[in-house]
């Protein structure tokens, strides 16, 4: 089946691109593999709007898979990107928007009372996992299945994201050996959690968990299994890694942090707090973070760490990122889910739609969602009619049964009605697909 309709500017950037990068994009989720077709090669964002190179207009449910919780080209965000660049690019020595950046986050998120700031989530996770080795002397640690943490080789096992759209179990290139002190447990399953600390206790270093998983479609914790993590990585003297990088001030204000009030080690940021611009951070308690070079031996470093440019969007975006403002996305999530469901049943799909705070997704099964297993037995095929139907009526999913939908500050009920008109087709595309 062809889905190459009305995208042929598209069509032509992708054969260009496809010559000269592997899979003709800078990241495999934004290839269309999990779906079928040609990716749209975007040229303008504005507000809740995506502008392709065919001058088609989407409204965007992908928000560049997160950050752009107020929208796109938000005023306030261009006005401080735009200040900052004016006085240039990039200094290679400290400067005063680190500094901001940094409190704003220390003032939101208690349990980081001190924040390193580098420029991916990959890098979040990667150098939060070697501080907690630094820091415990030991070497193993424990994440879950469909859980993912950017692509860090000791964590891509059994990895959710764009391994799961592409059903990768593990990835040529990492060797056993980098993998070999991971150990990976079914999410929401505190039993598999507490024989592990049974029988590798004094080994593990840490768990790192998503705060809500988002990364297998949105899996949000059961009642007390961070809080079960946190206790056993206590009793058995390991570190509890929170990864907000998806859902650090995006869920709530404070991100997953302000639902559950689970006191991480250490927690890792990303997206959001970036504006845009590639910034991400780790954080934590002082204690622990003092172990890092060059006040302690732990090292990690970054080139383009807290640059000026993005550190000045991403306190933008977090400041501008008020309450009313997680009242309207928790609102507009609710609203486009309710509706998207009501037009599956209305069609009689098989679906579930999971919240994590004012992130959330549709899986295509009548079953309780709750690990990598049984997000897996969603029925894709119908995903992707139902997602390629909403594309033609200009609505941009996350082209992947397994990722999160985002909604922003600027998805307004104009928005809302492009949506509702596009539902009624999309789910009859769903039911057709059998
Ligand atoms: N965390 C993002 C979506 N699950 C991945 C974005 C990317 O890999 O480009």
């Amino acid at each position: 089946m062809s889905y190459d309709y009305d995208a042929p500017a598209s069509a032509r950037l992708f054969d260009r691109a496809q010559l000269v990068t592997p899979g003709g994009v800078n990241s495999p989720v934004r290839a269309f593999r999990g779906v079928g077709g040609t990716p749209r090669f975007m040229v303008s964002g504005k507000g809740a709007y995506l502008t392709d190179a065919d001058g088609r207009e989407y409204v965007d449910l992908v928000c560049s898979w997160g950050p752009m919780i107020l929208g796109h080209a938000h005023p306030a965000v261009l006005e401080a990107a735009g200040a900052a660049l004016a006085h240039g690019t990039s200094f290679g020595t400290p400067s005063e928007g680190e500094v901001a950046l940094a409190e704003e986050i220390t003032a939101r998120i208690a349990p980081v009372e001190q924040v390193r700031l580098v420029s991916s989530g990959t890098e979040a996770t990667m150098s939060a996992i070697r501080l907690a080795r630094g820091y415990t002397g030991r070497s193993k640690v424990v994440k879950f299945a469909g859980c993912y943490h950017g692509h860090v080789d000791a964590l891509l096992a059994a990895a959710g994201s764009g391994l799961a759209t592409l059903a990768l179990p593990d990835t040529p290139g990492v060797t056993g050996t980098q993998t070999g002190d991971t150990i990976v447990l079914p999410y929401n399953d505190l039993d598999a959690v507490r024989a592990a600390f049974a029988e590798h206790g004094g080994e593990i270093a840490c768990v790192i968990t998503e705060a809500a998983a988002g990364n297998m479609g949105v899996v949000p914790p059961l009642p007390g299994f961070n809080a079960g993590l946190r206790e056993l990585c206590h009793t058995h003297g390991a570190l509890y890694i929170s990864d907000e990088v998806m859902t650090g001030f995006r869920t709530s204000r404070e991100g997953w942090f302000g639902i559950d009030g689970v006191v991480p080690d250490l927690m890792t940021f990303g997206k959001v707090m970036g504006g845009g611009f590639p910034t991400a951070a780790f954080g934590g308690r002082a204690e622990v973070m003092a172990q890092l070079a060059p006040n302690g031996p732990v090292y990690q470093a970054g080139t383009l760490s807290g640059n000026p440019v993005a550190t000045a969007a991403g306190l933008a975006t977090l400041r501008h990122c008020t309450p009313e403002v997680y009242t309207h996305l928790e609102a507009t999530a609710k609203t486009i889910a309710s509706l998207a469901s009501e037009a599956l049943a209305r069609e009689g799909v098989a679906h579930r739609v999971q919240f994590a705070g004012t992130m959330f997704s549709i899986f295509f099964t009548d079953a309780e969602v709750v690990d990598y297993a049984t997000a897996k037995t969603q029925d894709t095929d119908r995903f992707k009619a139902f997602f390629h139907a909403m594309l033609a009526h200009g609505v941009y999913l996350p082209p992947s049964a397994f990722e999160a939908w985002f909604v922003s500050a600027a998805h307004d009920d104009a928005a809302v009605a492009r949506i509702a008109d596009a539902l009624p087709a999309a789910a009859r595309a769903a039911a057709a697909h059998s």
